[in-house]
């Protein structure tokens, strides 16, 4: 913390001492890397039971980690790990040396919960205030971080980076849109960071009130939480005048600030001083050489309250091989686009819920707001979705809007190969969330 405090930062944003370690050599990073996972491995077997449990099974110790490539024979861990020793069953440090801890709402039962000492507090503010200086922050910027406070790691993970970085934060937390709206054009606010989805909220929400995003300072938005397409970027791009930058987090791992979008806005560089990925088939488990998709296994480097060794995020990703044109030298990955878990299948296909997105936003006249409904008719899985027109198209004759659904239905049958029913609905008639919107119903009793 002194240190970042005693650093600054260039006006230009561009390279500053917060961020060197973005543009370590490889060979240097690689040493820097290989001797924390041999840490991070003891603190794992000699303080976690379930980590050396797991390691004995496989009869492995950490004098076998030699090479970075000797990862591959450490044991997973699972989200179900995590659940399974709740509440604090995964913990490293003594509580007394536990400074903070968050937790992930968890859709069935108990949360999973995730600790932090003060060492862990001042890694995560760096790699938060390296996040919002690749996304183009400085001193000077005026920060709206509408990322809910509380047990979500949102809203403090994205606070204390941005302040690290000199930046002006506004602690404003999710929800109260029109107070928002009211603070960003009165304190001429810079950048905004929440979920993709609750910033089309907004921005829908302005123009009601007849303000117009693109005539306020704001320039940046530092988007993240949940998976939205390279479409819905270039949409909320253009609705508000700003660039937005993809940020990639877990609380498992960290919380944000595990990898983050640059001025590229081409893939997002992972903070691998920090956190080592794999990339691994999710069916055998096997690790596949870089370059292909697969799902992303991140090792925590220098976690001390709770390491995670090999721990599978279920999302789908790929590294990017080629340098990046920003110069930094840490690895990037390719944009999240969906979840091995949020993958359905209907009449035997396989469908994601981001293919559905860029299908809808192929087609003008309707908003980025859908959902997406499974139900089970005569024992047929269908699958609905809804979406919302633009209030000019919903004003406009019938036969506008029988065009509509039919440049819609053709979209989505191209993307998916799969006849959808398309519901068009009036503008807000979907529910709007103020955190991580949910994109799917499914009503079919498996
Ligand atoms: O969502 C941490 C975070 C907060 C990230 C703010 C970015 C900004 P969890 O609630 O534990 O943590 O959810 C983690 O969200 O495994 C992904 O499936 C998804 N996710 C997060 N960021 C992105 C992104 C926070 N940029 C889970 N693109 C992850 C796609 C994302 N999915």
């Amino acid at each position: 913390m002194q240190i970042l405090r005693e650093q600054w930062n260039d006006l230009a944003g561009r390279f500053h001492p917060v961020s060197a370690p973005d543009y370590l050599p490889a060979a240097q990073l690689r040493e820097m890397q290989l001797q924390r996972l041999q840490a991070v491995t003891s603190r794992a077997y000699e303080r976690v039971p379930l980590s050396r449990r797991r390691m004995d099974e496989l009869g492995v110790v950490p004098s076998d980690i030699r090479s970075l490539e000797d990862i591959a024979k450490l044991p997973f861990t699972m989200k179900s790990d995590l659940r399974d020793s709740y509440p604090f069953g995964l913990f490293a440090s003594p509580i007394n040396e536990v400074v903070r801890v968050h937790a992930s709402s968890g859709t069935t039962g108990k949360p999973t919960v995730v600790a932090y000492t003060r060492e862990d507090i001042e890694v995560w503010t760096a790699v938060m205030a390296r996040t919002f200086a690749a996304c183009g922050l400085h001193r000077g910027d005026i920060v709206q971080n509408a990322y809910g406070y509380g047990l979500f790691t949102g809203g403090l993970g994205a606070h204390y980076g941005a302040e690290a970085l000199g930046t002006t934060v506004i602690p404003i937390s999710g929800g109260n849109t029109d107070r928002q709206i009211m603070i960003m054009k009165d304190f001429g606010v810079t950048a905004i960071c929440c979920t993709p989805s609750y910033f089309l909220h907004l921005v829908e929400r302005a123009e009601e009130q007849g303000i117009d995003l693109r005539k306020l300072p704001i320039r940046a938005g530092i988007f993240g939480a949940e998976p939205w397409t390279e479409a819905m970027r270039l949409r909320v791009e253009n609705l508000a005048g700003i660039k937005g930058y993809d940020i990639y987090g877990l609380s498992e791992i960290i919380g944000p600030g595990v990898a983050s979008a640059c001025s590229a806005q081409d893939g997002l560089h992972i903070f691998e001083d920090h956190f080592y990925p794999e990339i691994i088939d999710p069916v055998s488990g096997e690790v596949l050489p870089e370059g292909e998709e697969g799902e992303l296994v991140l090792t925590t480097l220098s976690k001390r309250a709770m390491p995670m060794l090999r721990y599978r995020t279920r999302d789908i990703t790929s590294i990017i091989t080629e340098p990046c044109p920003c110069g930094r030298s840490i690895r990037r990955i390719r944009r999240i686009g969906r979840r091995s878990d949020d993958m359905f299948i209907i009449r035997g296909v396989n469908v994601f819920p981001s293919q559905v997105e860029s299908a809808l936003l192929e087609v003008e006249g309707t908003l980025p707001h859908y959902l997406i409904v499974l139900h089970r008719e005569k024992d047929l899985d269908r699958m609905e979705v809804q979406v919302e027109v633009t209030p000019e198209v919903f004003s406009d004759k019938v036969k506008g809007l029988e065009q509509l659904q039919r440049r819609l239905n053709h979209a989505l049958a191209k993307t998916l190969n799969l006849h959808v029913d398309v519901r068009l609905v009036e503008p807000h008639t979907l529910q709007r969330s103020e955190g991580k919107a949910k994109r799917v119903i499914d009503q079919r009793q498996l």
